[in-house]
């Protein structure tokens, strides 16, 4: 179908082009599988019905496609679960039982006729919609009317993850972020179908989650942050509203509470966990690895067992992170009896442990995952802790770290670890990154971002936009092209080479383009992003 062109708009200081149909392979993180047919082109009109099989959980992903559509169409998109209707136009979203899809994949239809979405789970589909979503021209992402044609680009795609860990961190210690901002970087880790938020949720600086049985440390440790601003703490009720807003976006909330060093806010509101002779006060600054609490003292594991006691009860999934990083102070061994009894205590809340590698020389415990943050591939004490069973999410700092600088003059973050421009952060390959461990280890991805530097949502935005898309690529489309589920019979096979080229691989020019294309909708969504001279901007 030939371009329709109805001139452009200026939207939020910004050119938005109308009326030119999106490729059916522009999307982002790379479909495993594209099948354009440029003949089936759809024309979303303003009768279309969404129809969805009849589940609470589909008509939830059916009711957010609705919410995501209307602001910009202006169209009223009743969403219905009339059952076994073929898509008489409109959309239709089905849960299906075709076991090739696994847990997180979908299959899309785009025909004249409609648009088919399929999935096994809930999850599928809403991973599916974001694929959807990507497909209408970028003033889909307008929250006010636009006059579009808002056609969807024929042909099917075949789409599951690379990986079941897709992540990113947000610290909130540093400085700390209300529930608003933390909302709002959940809708960017759902647009690039990531599904695992990390909070990190207690530093030196600052204790942002309120604990019933020791109230102090969010009344106390919560009121500072970085620099000397007020800082601030979650209510219980805040922290569940955030989980709820994540689950119902397919998103996992996974809870740091950082032990034994990076305590000094704790320490601030109960001195009596500090190392006997220290006197703890409130700490602004940006320095690491001074403050630890004390692992000699049983009152120092009643706080571990009641913090934690607390938030396994707020958090419906199943990981508790307990940090593990840079306790300089606490010599070797007892760092590692304490590693041990607190991973006693995580396990024996019937939660899964996940720490920062520097746990890895601690005994395994059923299901342990490492965070690894290294910048060299070669590291015998996390490689040995998998050879015991520990499984790995890859935080390369040098690749993965939103924190730091593009480029020197990058005006905030940092640069220990490297310059990461969106090159960088995309050039690696997680199945292979580390010396000595199997690729089978591996279970994701996660980019942090740590935020000494970081104070407002418009410099969030600035650090994830356009790194985040990178590494959620990373996690999500297959390294090199997959063949066909159905590859079996020697036609399958022939048809399968026929395709080749609308199989998704690795690949940073193709990447690239696809990025920059993306612009336009992070400008109508109002998303403050990095113009990063690695990409070639619309
Ligand atoms: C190291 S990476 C830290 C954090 C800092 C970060 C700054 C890790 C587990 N610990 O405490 O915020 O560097 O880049």
């Amino acid at each position: 179908a030939a371009p329709v062109r109805l001139g452009s708009v200026v939207q939020l200081g910004a050119v938005v082009q109308l009326g030119s149909v999106v490729r059916l392979g522009e999307v982002i993180p790379a479909p495993e599988r594209v099948e354009p047919d440029p003949d089936a082109d759809h024309l979303l009109t303003a009768d279309a019905v969404i129809r969805v099989s009849a589940d609470p959980a589909a008509l939830a992903v059916g009711e957010q496609l609705a919410a995501l559509l209307r602001p910009a169409t202006g169209y009223p998109l009743p969403v219905t679960d009339v059952v076994g209707q073929p898509p008489a136009g409109g959309i239709a979203l089905q849960l299906t039982d075709e076991a090739d899809l696994g847990a997180e994949g979908y299959r899309l239809d785009v025909t004249r006729d409609g648009v088919r979405l399929r999935a096994r789970t809930a999850a599928g589909l809403h991973h599916g919609v974001q694929t959807l979503r990507q497909l209408l021209p970028a003033a889909i992402e307008s929250r006010t009317p636009v006059a579009e044609r808002w056609v969807l680009p024929g042909g099917s795609i075949l789409d599951r993850p690379r990986y079941p860990h897709r992540g990113a961190m947000l610290d909130v210690a540093r400085h700390f972020f209300g529930v608003a901002d933390v909302l709002r970087v959940i809708d960017h880790l759902a647009r690039y179908k990531l599904n695992r938020l990390h909070l990190h949720l207690t530093d030196d600086q600052g204790w942002r989650i309120a604990i019933d049985s020791w109230p102090r440390l969010a009344a106390v440790g919560g009121a500072t942050e970085v620099g000397g601003g007020p800082g601030g703490h979650y209510t219980q009720a805040d922290y569940r509203r955030i989980v709820a807003y994540a689950a119902a976006r397919h998103i996992t909330v996974i809870p740091e509470i950082d032990l034994p060093g990076h305590t000094n806010a704790a320490l601030v509101a109960h001195p009596e966990l500090a190392p006997p002779g220290t006197t703890p006060s409130p700490y602004a600054g940006t320095e690491i690895g001074f403050s630890y609490v004390d692992p000699t003292s049983e009152r120092t594991y009643d706080f571990v067992a009641d913090v934690l006691g607390e938030l396994a009860a707020l958090t419906p999934g199943p990981w508790l992170h307990i940090g593990g990083d840079e306790a300089f102070k606490v010599p070797a061994e007892v760092y590692t009896r304490f590693v041990e009894r607190v991973q006693r205590i995580v396990t024996g809340l019937g939660k899964t442990v996940i720490g920062w590698h520097q746990i890895a020389p601690a005994a395994h415990t059923d299901g342990r995952i490492l965070q690894w943050w290294g910048t060299r591939p070669d590291d015998p004490t996390t490689a040995d802790a998998v050879r015991r069973g520990a499984k790995l999410i890859l935080s390369p700092a040098n690749h993965a770290y939103l924190d730091m600088k593009y480029a020197p003059d990058t005006p905030i973050g940092h640069d220990w670890a490297a310059h990461i421009d969106v090159h960088q952060a995309y050039d690696w390959d997680p199945a292979t990154h580390l010396t000595d461990v199997p690729a089978d280890a591996v279970l994701g991805v996660e980019a942090p971002l740590w935020t000494e530097s970081v104070t407002t949502r418009t410099e969030i935005e600035f650090m994830l936009f356009p790194r985040l898309p990178a590494i959620a690529e990373l996690a999500w489309s297959p390294q090199s092209p997959q063949p066909h589920p159905s590859a079996q019979s020697d036609r399958a096979a022939q048809s399968d080479r026929a395709a080749q080229s609308d199989r998704a691989a690795h690949d940073w020019s193709d990447f690239r383009q696809r990025l920059a294309g993306h612009a336009p909708r992070w400008t109508a969504a109002g998303i403050a992003f990095h113009r990063s001279p690695d990409l070639p901007w619309p």
